[in-house]
């Protein structure tokens, strides 16, 4: 086949370095960008041929999202915008690695019985990593040996990616798949959302965002004209002196519990922090004593969650809520949410994969990651009762109102996957519609002191977990010893788990004091150390 020789060709100037073995984890394939350029030409052709399996257009986002500058990935995004197909993510492992790549490729297209006379397109995104336009164009070849169109979406974020994927499989229902079409869509709704906050007043509609000096520092200033001043962002960290999310981003923030470098806070003002690629978001303030107070993604969901089932008790929609968290989530937050709320909640494994298609069983659903990484998803079903509610002339102006929120809300929202612009508007919304400030919105709970640590071990996958990765099942003698640990502390929970996306174990704890969580975390990370293999110098006591 002439395809097959072309790719074979091409493949030569692509050569994967001997004896590297990748893995597509948390959110796909992430390494150090010199040994990249094989995987990006393999992945083309994958996407090629999931675009042929599916016949619909794929998504492919060069990024390294929240990882040091000198790395780089890559998400593959399928038709409704949403991460790969875990089966597919087995064959992206399997080519990445493969030495006779043909007869790797020739087997995937038997078990999935393609079609290679299908029409195949691809949507490729990069970030502002600087290997990205080389790694993408290795992409793009891969598309193009197999015969694939391709479109080069150039830099943009991965929500955005996402978005302009679904947009394009749906024909236009879920919106146009420009930036332009996504900028519209969202900053619209927002306006029409702050329209109900009739007491807003000229120092609430100010935010000051932490790029992480990345692609969405980019994107916040080719959205500015959409806002028609009704959101003024002072930007900061912008990419125009910094490097990629080194001292700053929502992975800093959120990690370090501190702000980020390259500004100075303001008492009592509203920050955000967005990381490398726009996915994720977190919220802070300094209080006037100069405590630094964070707003991670837990505290996100409670937000989001309440305001939408307020709403739809106004609307009178009889629609379930659940928000889905994981491991990580603080458990003042799951507490709050179970008891006070009342609201189903689940716990899924890391990654927003995992969240989201736990997210998919109810009719609205919130799924948050603590780091900031999350969305709301509306089931098809309850869209329409939404959109009929609202057009419906024979309401009461209280449900009237309610259906026109939830209408915006939707139209708000990225429902791809998460997103820090996205996400940005309907908090910025819901704060000025409730007339909240965010120490309000702070006072909701209490969280937990916590504490997360990372633990280099010589191979990582020596830790294995079961239990929505709070438990671990080797190697043997690691839970009883995180058990007996966490036994010491009063209101203590820990847990360890092998990161998806960097080259370590990382490991959580919280307590009833700041003191017990970090002795906890570094308890724990020392048991780690010993069990799991750790290299380099044991983890130190932190303070
Ligand atoms: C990715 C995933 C997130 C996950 C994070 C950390 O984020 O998309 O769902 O929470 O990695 O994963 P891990 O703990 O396995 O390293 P991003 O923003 O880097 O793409």
């Amino acid at each position: 086949m002439a395809q097959f020789q072309e790719v074979e060709k091409q493949s030569i100037m692509h050569p994967k370095p001997p004896g590297l073995t990748l893995h597509y984890g948390t959110a796909g394939l992430r390494t150090n960008a010199k040994h990249l350029d094989h995987a990006m030409f393999r992945m083309g052709l994958l996407a090629t041929l999931r675009s042929k399996n599916t016949k619909a257009t794929i998504g492919v986002m060069v990024t390294a999202s929240h990882n040091p500058e000198e790395d780089n990935g890559l998400k593959l995004i399928d038709p409704m915008g949403e991460m790969m197909a875990p089966a597919w993510e087995h064959y992206a492992t399997q080519l990445a690695n493969a030495d006779d790549l043909l007869t790797v490729l020739k087997d995937i297209i038997e078990k999935e019985a393609i079609n290679m006379s299908q029409e195949a397109n691809v949507f490729v995104g990069k970030d502002t990593r600087s290997s990205s336009a080389r790694l993408s164009q290795a992409v793009l070849d891969g598309v193009s040996a197999l015969d694939g169109h391709s479109k080069d979406y150039g830099l943009v974020t991965t929500p955005q990616l996402h978005y302009m994927v679904r947009c394009q499989n749906t024909k236009g229902k879920y919106g146009e798949a420009t930036l332009d079409g996504y900028y519209s869509k969202l900053c619209q709704a927002f306006i029409q959302l702050t329209k109900n906050a009739s007491n807003r007043t000229d120092d609430q509609k100010l935010l000051s965002v932490d790029g992480a000096n990345g692609i969405g520092a980019l994107k916040v200033r080719e959205m500015e004209s959409h806002l028609k001043k009704e959101l003024q962002i002072s930007l900061f960290n912008d990419g125009s002196q910094g490097k990629l999310n080194y001292q700053c981003g929502a992975d800093f923030v959120k990690v370090q519990q501190k702000p980020p470098t390259g500004f100075k806070m303001n008492p009592g003002e509203r920050y955000c922090s967005f990381d490398g690629d726009a996915d994720r978001i977190v919220y802070y303030y300094t209080d006037s004593e100069g405590q630094f107070h964070l707003l991670d993604g837990d505290k996100i969901a409670t937000l989001m969650s309440t305001f939408l089932k307020e709403l739809l008790e106004q609307a009178g929609l009889n629609l379930k809520v659940a928000v889905v968290q994981t491991a990580y989530a603080n458990g003042s937050s799951t507490h709050y949410l179970e008891n006070t709320m009342k609201v189903i909640v689940r716990c899924a494994k890391t990654g927003v994969k995992h969240l989201h298609h736990a997210a998919q069983e109810f009719d609205v659903a919130v799924y948050f990651e603590s780091n900031g990484h999350g969305t709301v998803l509306f089931s098809e079903a309850a869209e329409e009762k939404i959109c009929q509610l609202a057009e419906d002339p024979n309401i009461n102006d209280e449900k009237k109102r309610a259906a026109l929120l939830l209408q915006n809300t939707i139209n708000v929202i990225n429902q791809t996957v998460g997103d820090a612009i996205s996400d940005m508007l309907f908090i910025e919304a819901i704060l000025a519609i409730k007339g909240m400030s965010v120490q309000q919105w702070d006072a909701v709970y209490a969280d937990l002191p916590n504490r997360q640590l990372k633990v280099k071990v010589a191979d990582r996958r020596a830790i294995d977990t079961t239990d929505a990765e709070r438990r671990a099942v080797s190697p043997p003698g690691m839970q009883d010893t995180v058990d007996s640990l966490v036994n010491k502390y009063k209101q203590a929970r820990s847990f360890v788990r092998p990161s998806g996306t960097e080259d370590i174990v990382r490991v959580y704890a919280e307590a009833d004091t700041q003191e017990s969580a970090d002795a906890l975390a570094h308890e724990v990370s020392l048991a780690v150390y010993r069990l799991a293999g750790g290299v380099g110098e044991e983890p130190k006591p932190l303070h």
